[in-house]
């Protein structure tokens, strides 16, 4: 089943919005996988954000998720990475429709409060950042039945 990752940012952590997002993927019906708080170091963070290297919001972004600990999670289910970035809205908050986490809690495109891979590799790469492999868990979750035929 697809996996993606997603890491509420330190924005995130520090506006007590941690809960509140992790139940937006747990009632989609997706499947956690693997959790952990964290605090980014420099390494992890230029490598998370490798494809910016060279824009102008390259070093605040690479800052900003550096600057106070943040969630890593991964979310397994089906079409998870594009549903997700549609539960996480667009990356300006302005743009980001009005039901999305985005849309709801965010203003200004540096404090958009949720990461989440753009694609099925960009996803298999940062779980591979932030996660052992022995930290990814599968399991039978109940009500999987549920969920699709
Ligand atoms: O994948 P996503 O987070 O939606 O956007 P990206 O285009 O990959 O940019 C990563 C990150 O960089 C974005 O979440 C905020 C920051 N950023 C910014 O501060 N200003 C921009 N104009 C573009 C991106
Ligand atoms: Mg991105």
């Amino acid at each position: 089943m697809e996996k993606t990752f997603i890491m509420l940012k330190p924005d995130a952590v520090q506006r007590g919005l941690v809960g509140e997002i992790i139940e937006r993927f747990e009632k989609k019906g997706f499947k956690l996988a693997g959790m952990k708080l964290i605090q980014v170091d420099r390494a992890l963070a230029e490598a998370h954000y490798a494809e910016h290297r060279g824009k102008g919001f390259f070093e605040p972004t690479v800052t900003y998720i550096m600057s106070s600990p943040v969630v890593a999670m991964v979310w397994q289910g089906k079409n998870a990475v594009a549903s997700a970035r549609q539960i996480m809205g667009s990356t300006k908050p302005v743009e980001a429709s009005p039901g999305s986490i985005r849309g709801m809690y965010g203003l200004d495109v540096s404090r958009n409060i949720v990461h989440g891979s753009d694609s099925v590799t960009s996803a298999e790469r940062e779980i591979a950042l932030y996660f052992k492999p022995g930290e990814i868990i599968d399991y039978p979750k109940v009500g999987d039945e549920w969920l699709s035929e």
